[in-house]
């Protein structure tokens, strides 16, 4: 078998998304995501101008080899942007594995360690009442692990929480939006609205948060002590990705269980983190961090050292990302949970999925592969539109992590 053509849709049903094609000489195609908030073309240029040239005539069975010929056989490796890329070949290819083979993709990679796999949502509001009622919805709708965030008095918007009361998007029409940061105030805040939660909602509902890379070390470590008697089942992000080594000093001061990753892309942001037992749980992702054949190899590595994964779920991550997840922690032993951000209505105009959220989890079916389809007509009707992800100031205007 080769592969004869591939191609990258782009559209924007309600939000960007980049989805790669990948054709072969016998008709069975692969898809993947390609999809990186706010840095949409860099990604398209990239597979369109070097990468899918060198696709053309390859067997897509090699999986192995092809995952090193972009990583290994790029002298400019590593970063978001080329990481994105490997990661939706990988992700097509191992799709169309999967329908060569007439099977589900979590067969090829392990088959069935469960039979459902553990999501969490996002509740918030503009303050702590409000945001008690919208984690009373997702419980209600029978979420099991809810994420927390909430408006903070004196500090016009904050991350997690939408301007409109409506979905959650973090990019925007246009130029980025500047917002304005007080970690004082943040830091005054999250625990009591932790207490309130627990108060309200009992020891039965796994509660996360995310401080979105917002602390220094001291801060972070103050943070997650005082949240200890709340029983986080984890703090996310709580120093900048990059700043490794701060993860040590929470660790000396808090039992809370620590996620981070979301912004990585190879298992060298990850390894001492893991030979040190610095975090508990891997957000990063099957489309930014190298795709279903490195993460495979990432997770492997943490369950050595009792760290679960957590990948990140959030909307700007397509339905065919969000497919492949489900498949991979169907299969891999060291599970822990997954994000779950229901996409908007409309996406499902262009993408037809085959996951179903029941009683706190998703659950897959059957079909061979990934098993997401892309309607490329109806994706035609939904052009690209530029957006950003927001910037961050804190209140004397100094520029900060966002
Ligand atoms: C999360 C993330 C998102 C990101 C977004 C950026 O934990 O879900 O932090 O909210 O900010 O995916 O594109
Ligand atoms: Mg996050």
């Amino acid at each position: 078998m080769k592969i004869t053509e591939a191609k990258v849709i782009v559209c924007c049903p309600g939000r960007n998304f980049v989805t790669l094609k990948i054709i072969t000489d016998q008709g069975i195609f692969g898809l993947g995501d390609a999809t990186l908030n706010g840095m949409e073309k860099s990604v398209v240029a990239y597979l369109e101008n070097y990468c899918i040239p060198s696709l053309i005539g390859r067997d897509p069975a090699n999986t192995e080899d092809i995952w090193h010929y972009f990583y290994r056989g790029v002298y400019w490796r590593r970063g978001a942007v080329s990481m994105t890329a490997v990661s939706a070949i990988d992700m097509a290819l191992w799709d169309i594995k999967g329908k060569v083979l007439n099977t589900p993709l979590y067969n090829l990679i392990g088959g069935k360690s469960r039979d459902k796999v553990l999501v969490y949502c996002h509740a918030y509001g503009k303050n702590i009442a409000e945001t008690l009622i919208d984690v009373g919805k997702y419980v209600e709708k029978g979420f099991r692990a809810v994420r927390v965030q909430s408006g903070i008095p004196g500090i016009e918007h904050t991350y997690g929480v939408p301007k409109d009361n409506k979905h959650y998007e973090p990019a925007h029409k246009g130029l980025a939006h500047e917002e304005v940061w007080d970690t004082p105030r943040y830091l005054n805040f999250v625990p009591e609205l932790f207490e309130k939660v627990r108060e309200t909602f009992g020891d039965n509902i796994h509660l996360l948060h995310d401080a979105h890379h917002r602390c220094t070390p001291v801060e972070a470590s103050r943070l997650a002590k005082e949240l200890e008697p709340y029983h986080l089942f984890w703090l996310e992000d709580p120093v900048a990705g990059e700043l490794q080594e701060g993860l040590r000093l929470i660790r000396q001061h808090s039992v809370t269980p620590i996620a981070i990753g979301e912004v990585f892309n190879t298992i060298f942001d990850y390894s001492s983190l893991f030979t040190e037992q610095l975090i508990d749980y891997i957000r990063m992702p099957i489309v930014h961090g190298g795709g279903i054949t490195h993460l495979l190899k990432v997770a492997a590595m943490a369950s050595v050292y009792h760290i679960n994964t957590g990948f990140h779920g959030a909307t700007d991550l397509s339905p065919v990302n969000l497919a492949a997840s489900v498949h991979f922690n169907m299969a891999v032993n060291n599970f822990g949970i997954l994000e779950y951000m229901p996409h908007q209505e409309i996406v499902s105009e262009v993408f037809s999925t085959n996951y179903r959220f029941e009683d706190g989890y998703l659950k897959i079916d059957e079909s061979p592969g990934i098993g997401v389809d892309i309607d490329e007509k109806a994706a035609k009707k939904f052009p690209y539109a530029m957006a950003r992800l927001p910037v961050n100031r804190k209140t004397d205007g100094t520029m900060f992590n966002w």
